[in-house]
């Protein structure tokens, strides 16, 4: 009897370790089938400046969880956004193709879609490999096709351009609609309280900051003196729905958890999360657990703010196990700015801090500062701490990514983005010879170590809005050549004693520009 019984449980225990064997296999197989499809996560920082991360050398802030990314993995000292503005910055990064090909600039909050649903797309390209692909934060790449009716689905927008999620800021911050849109619908609308935007008239009867200065909570210029939502007059007027307006110190926790809960539907399959950031933006209203957690204000705080978001989603991805299947990038969108169009003391509490670090300019400027980012690239088991100076550009994303997947781009297909994988995860350090960086008025041109800024017509102005920044723009009507080997803050205009590479330096923007 003892004999039968033993031999009874050693076959249940072998059917059962069978089982166990079969179910590991199927899953081995699982994985297998999306090994070398590792997810993707973009975090696009807004106005985060080079210096602005204590990996960087930030004075005024700690970053911990950045730094944590920086310690395992690839820091750029020479990636850039393409632009020193927002919209051409976001529309490089998706589409593979420079914004100035397409005009474009920053966008109005009622600004209709500027990737035409047609264009191919990094979420496209990644979801016909097989990929779940998601954006949650700041789009301001415009919504809809003419006019905007909040009310109804607006669309084309994210999921036009293939995104299967999308939980959006809809443009900026500091400009009207106040509201989530969550795939075609703002979050929360009442139908009896519909929304009504305008850009050119005043609508509805809020409050404006031009009125009632009094409501505020920090002081706007003239252009973010319009309607007054959660005690911050915005860019644009806005009547209705009121239940569906944010509260911008709920951003951290809303957008946070809105790409926890992608990233936990989506675990089973490669996924790409867009992770776009409203920090550091203006108006820089951080949540109160945050105030006073730097040594600079507001502008600080939306730093340390940022950096816990970036280190929730982090922690998320080490619960769910996926480490190790995740290429991770951070990054920023353009140059810092310290007054935007609201009196946060960000210039008057920076102390030692240099938010564009050893960089000259910073958001809108033909200098350095305006597209030098931090850049991190970060993937479990495949990178390890480097620094690299590699010559690398946001543009570059896409055919990497491609590359990564075995897919071949058509000829038309981000024509400006470069295969540079090996270079993002630190295989080499060679990556551009060239590169074009775009700001507000100029185009400029890398090549190694020169920069060359296009001199600007001579009948052009800088726009007025803009000559009150305090930002160092290099807009000149004579041509610019640094080398930044020797002179990294483009102190020395070297063009009048080094004419024949000038020549070869335009000649050379012109092909970039016709391509
Ligand atoms: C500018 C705004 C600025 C900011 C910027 C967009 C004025 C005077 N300034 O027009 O505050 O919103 O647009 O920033 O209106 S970006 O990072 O999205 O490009
Ligand atoms: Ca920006």
């Amino acid at each position: 009897k003892f004999v039968k019984v033993f031999f009874g449980c050693l076959v249940i225990l072998l059917t059962a370790c069978n089982k166990d064997n079969a179910t590991e296999k199927r899953d081995l197989d699982s994985s297998a089938s999306t090994r070398g499809k590792p997810n993707l996560i973009i975090f696009y920082i807004d106005d985060l400046g080079y210096g602005d991360v204590s990996s960087y050398g930030a004075a005024g802030v700690n970053t911990p969880n950045i730094d944590s990314l920086a310690s395992k993995g690839v820091k750029f000292t020479d990636a850039h956004s393409t632009a020193a503005t927002c919209t051409p910055s976001r529309y490089s990064l998706l589409t593979g193709e420079h914004g100035f090909r397409s005009n474009a600039a920053i966008l109005p909050g009622d600004a209709p879609a500027l990737i035409p649903p047609g264009k191919p797309t990094l979420p496209r390209l990644l979801k016909k490999a097989g990929y779940t692909t998601g954006v949650v934060g700041k789009w301001h790449l415009g919504l809809g096709d003419g006019f905007v009716d909040w009310n109804k689905a607006v669309k084309p927008g994210p999921l036009e351009i293939g995104f299967d999620y999308s939980f959006l800021l809809p443009a900026t911050g500091d400009r009207v609609p106040t509201v989530y849109l969550e795939n075609h619908h703002v979050v929360n609308l009442d139908l009896k309280d519909p929304i009504e935007v305008s850009y050119s008239e005043k609508v509805g009867d809020r409050p404006t900051g031009i009125d009632h200065p009094e409501l505020l909570k920090f002081k706007a210029d003239k252009q973010h003196s319009q309607t007054i939502i959660n005690g911050i007059s915005r860019i644009g007027t806005m009547s209705g729905g009121e239940n569906a307006l944010w509260i911008d110190e709920q951003f951290p926790d809303v957008f946070t958890s809105k790409a926890v809960e992608f990233i936990r539907k989506n675990k089973k399959n490669p996924f790409f999360l867009f992770h776009s950031f409203h920090d550091i933006h203006v108006p820089r209203v951080p949540n109160p657990r945050f105030k006073g957690k730097s040594m600079m204000g507001p502008r600080g705080d939306a730093i340390v703010q940022m950096d816990w978001m970036v280190g929730e989603v982090m922690k998320e991805l080490k619960i769910q196990d996926l480490l190790e299947n995740t290429l991770v990038m951070f990054t920023s969108d353009n140059g810092p700015v310290l007054d935007d169009g609201y009196d946060d003391k960000a210039l008057e509490m920076l102390g030692k801090h240099r938010p564009s670090g050893p960089l000259k300019g910073g958001k809108y400027s033909a200098f350095e500062g305006g597209t030098r980012m931090p850049m991190i690239v970060y993937w479990s088991g495949k990178t390890k701490a480097l620094v690299s100076d590699a010559l690398i550009s946001q543009v570059d994303i896409y055919a990497s990514m491609a590359s990564l997947l075995g897919i071949e781009l058509a000829s038309d297909e981000a024509i400006d983005s470069q295969n540079l994988m090996d270079a993002w995860l630190g295989k080499t350090t060679t990556a551009r010879d060239y590169m074009i960086e775009e700001s507000v008025g100029t185009l400029s041109l890398r090549k190694n170590q020169w920069k060359y800024i296009i001199p600007i017509p001579t009948d052009k102005i800088l726009p007025a809005w803009l000559s009150n920044k305090d930002i160092e723009m290099g807009y000149s009507k004579e041509p610019q050549l640094y080398n930044l080997a020797i002179d990294l803050g483009e102190k020395n205009n070297v063009a009048a004693s080094n004419p024949k590479l000038v020549i070869s330096l335009q000649r050379k923007a012109d092909e970039f520009i016709a391509k």
